[in-house]
């Protein structure tokens, strides 16, 4: 018993300490420098280089493998920590449609799960919330616009994560190409109206500070990214910000916009899609349902879907009493009929040995 208790107060220590929960996917097309950047966001090899593969956590599915990866990291002197998951989406070609199928299809799982779980009578304490907070896309340092494939997969994505744009391996461009690169993508993501997470901020709302940081940090996206301390070019310094925006985009992830980017997943865009989900199986229950509902709608909607479940649940429970206690019905009655049968083998031993006596009676009854 003290041992159990023990267990429990070791693993809530634990929890403590484990502290903050953050995951951040990376994509982008191959060789752009997403395994790179990685490993020296997290100050350690947390990603293998090519073809290195981790079947434990692979989800093999149509040549496009998720992994998800997590690190603890410690944040600052006082021990503030994190565990960062990493989910790496493997560099893609052309075929875009099925790589955005597939990311698409992780996003959603992971919001799945967490709807099941939210549904559950008895809640599964060990459940761990895999959401998606952040995804980096990178764009391939061609020192020109997005391409068509960039505009797709960015459209297709944001509807289910805070999207940031970042050009990798910027060092292969010069100051001049990167900033007139970086000006091109922004006006592509503004004429292609793609949705990207873009600092947030409210004049009017919000404190002085809050605005200047983020009016900063969005006139940096699309952010540079060089990793590799070493490069063809000489040595750059990957925290100097002359020669990259790597020190603004840590710092933006893990530290000034963790909450906010963490709210968003949640208060909006795992919302929409729990919105979307709900009014999707109401229709599909109803044909010809109406899919234009009012968020009233929606709510009692979600109520009759939990009290429906709760019904289905409690009919499961009272299947199984059912079953047992025929069960134990079906059991009684075999064991009644072994007991005659034991009964009868008795009787006849009986009589058998009473008849024995009488045949070997000498002179019988005379
Ligand atoms: N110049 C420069 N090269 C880099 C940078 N980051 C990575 N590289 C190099 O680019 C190549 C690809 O880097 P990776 O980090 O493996 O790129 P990736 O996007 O993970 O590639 P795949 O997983 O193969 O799709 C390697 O040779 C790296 O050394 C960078 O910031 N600047
Ligand atoms: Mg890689």
């Amino acid at each position: 018993m003290s041992s159990a208790l023990n267990a429990m107060k070791i693993r809530r220590k634990k929890n403590v300490k484990k502290g903050i929960q953050f995951c951040v996917m990376v994509c982008g097309a191959s060789g752009t420098g997403r395994t790179t950047f990685v490993n020296t966001l997290c100050g350690k090899q947390v990603l293998e280089g090519k073809d290195a593969d981790d079947p434990e956590h692979a989800h093999e599915e149509e040549g496009v493998r998720i992994k998800p990866a997590t690190v603890e990291l410690e944040l600052d002197e006082e021990g503030t920590r994190i565990s960062l998951t990493i989910v790496d989406t493997p560099g893609f070609g052309d075929q875009i449609d099925n790589e955005a199928r597939h990311i698409v299809g992780y996003l959603e799982r992971q919001y799945d799960d967490i709807l099941a779980e939210e549904s559950r009578i008895k809640r599964n304490p060990r459940f761990r919330d895999n959401r998606v907070h952040v995804l980096l896309y990178f764009i391939t340092p061609t020192g020109h616009g997005l391409r068509e494939l960039d505009i797709e997969l960015m459209k297709r994505l944001s509807p289910r994560v805070n999207v940031i744009p970042v050009i990798g391996k910027a060092d292969s461009l010069t100051p001049a190409e990167l900033a007139e690169s970086k000006k091109l993508i922004m006006e592509d993501i503004e004429h292609y109206r793609i949705p990207v997470y873009n600092f947030p901020y409210d004049v009017e709302e919000d404190d002085e500070d809050t605005v200047e940081e983020n009016a900063e940090l969005r006139g940096l996206m699309p952010f540079a990214i060089c990793a590799l301390a070493s490069t063809p070019w000489g040595v750059v310094e990957v925290e100097n910000p002359r020669h990259s925006d790597f020190l603004a985009i840590r710092s933006a992830l893990l530290h000034s916009h963790l909450a906010d980017l963490k709210e968003i997943t949640h208060d909006f865009l795992y919302e929409n899609y729990r919105t979307e989900k709900l009014s999707k199986s109401v229709d599909g229950a109803t044909p010809g349902g109406d899919s234009s509902m009012n968020p009233e709608d929606l709510a009692s909607q979600s109520v009759r879907l939990k009290e429906e479940q709760l019904r289905r649940e409690e009919e499961k429970l009272r299947e199984i009493e059912l079953k047992v206690q025929r069960e134990i019905a079906e059991k009684r009655q075999e064991l009644l009929a072994r007991e005659s049968q034991l009964r009868e083998i008795e009787a006849r031993m009986a009589r058998e040995a009473s008849q024995s006596n009488v045949s070997e009676a000498p002179g019988g009854e005379a």
